[in-house]
């Protein structure tokens, strides 16, 4: 049973392997061409069997492997991407859509609309095709887009989530609304003097590249290296 579980995650292990090398891979490039990356960091997971478990109970589905459940859990792989700026957030959503390499089949914009928790981030889910021995398989994920401030509010909010059991008291309900919104101010005041903040981090890059060591690959015959 637990060999079927884990058949049925690995081309979602798989996926997510591949989408974080693939994504963390366009940070380098930005990086590589001196220009700053709407993309500040990219992780990602397989939801763990007892997340799947209580999905299920949740949705009124068997608990079993199957393509009823990989169809009806579409986050089973997921990747999250942090962006500095909230103006980074449709870069990467465009980056994204010209990707062939996946086929997004839907999007969800909880920053224009807002969840009532006032959960704010850009969700996507996505066909993407994996290789297996047995041949192609195309499997859904989920790719959550947000800024670090988004981020910080929902992982926050996902622990008292968990301590709570989903049921907050009133207070902490309307708390938690209102740290939504200041969250959001941080990250619109945070825009308003990003290319402030761009051209302070340009100058950090180009300051810590001038002064690293240079590497000299000449042959320097019996003499002492000099830099
Ligand atoms: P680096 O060198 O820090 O970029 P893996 O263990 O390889 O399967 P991964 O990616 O290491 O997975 O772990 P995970 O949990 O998916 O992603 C965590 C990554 O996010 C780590 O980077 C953290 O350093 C990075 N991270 C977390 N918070 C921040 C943050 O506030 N700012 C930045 N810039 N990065 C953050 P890596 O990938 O280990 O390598
Ligand atoms: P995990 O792995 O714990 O993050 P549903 O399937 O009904 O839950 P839907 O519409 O299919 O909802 O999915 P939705 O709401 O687009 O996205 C679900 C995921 O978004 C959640 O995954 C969270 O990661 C995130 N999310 C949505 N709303 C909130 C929120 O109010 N607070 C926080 N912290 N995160 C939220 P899961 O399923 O919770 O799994």
């Amino acid at each position: 049973m637990m060999g079927q579980w884990d058949r049925f995650l690995q081309p979602y292990k798989q996926a997510v392997d591949e989408l974080k090398i693939k994504l963390k891979g366009i940070r380098t490039q930005f990086e590589k061409s001196n220009t700053t990356s709407p993309i500040e960091f990219v992780t990602g997971r397989v939801k763990p069997l007892a997340s799947i478990y209580d999905k299920t109970l949740e949705k009124g589905l068997v608990f079993e492997p199957s393509d009823t459940l990989a169809h009806e859990l579409q986050d089973i792989a997921g990747v999250r991407i942090m962006c500095q700026f909230v103006d980074d957030i449709p870069t990467v959503i465009e980056l994204l859509r010209q990707r062939n390499d996946l086929h997004i089949i839907e999007e969800k914009d909880y920053i224009t609309n807002v969840k009532k928790s006032g959960y704010r981030s850009y969700h996507m889910i996505i066909e993407y095709p994996v290789g297996t021995i047995q041949g192609e398989k195309t499997i859904l994920a989920e790719i959550q887009i947000r800024t670090l401030a988004m981020n910080f509010w929902a992982s926050i909010e996902h622990s008292l989530n968990y301590k709570y059991k989903g049921v907050f008291p009133e207070e902490i309900k309307n708390r938690l609304q209102s740290a939504a919104e200041a969250a959001f101010k941080l990250d619109e005041e945070m825009s308003e003097i990003r290319e402030e903040i761009r051209e302070a981090q340009q100058y950090f890059t180009e300051f810590k590249e001038a002064s690293k060591p240079k590497v000299r690959h000449e042959h320097q015959k019996g003499g002492q290296e000099s830099i």
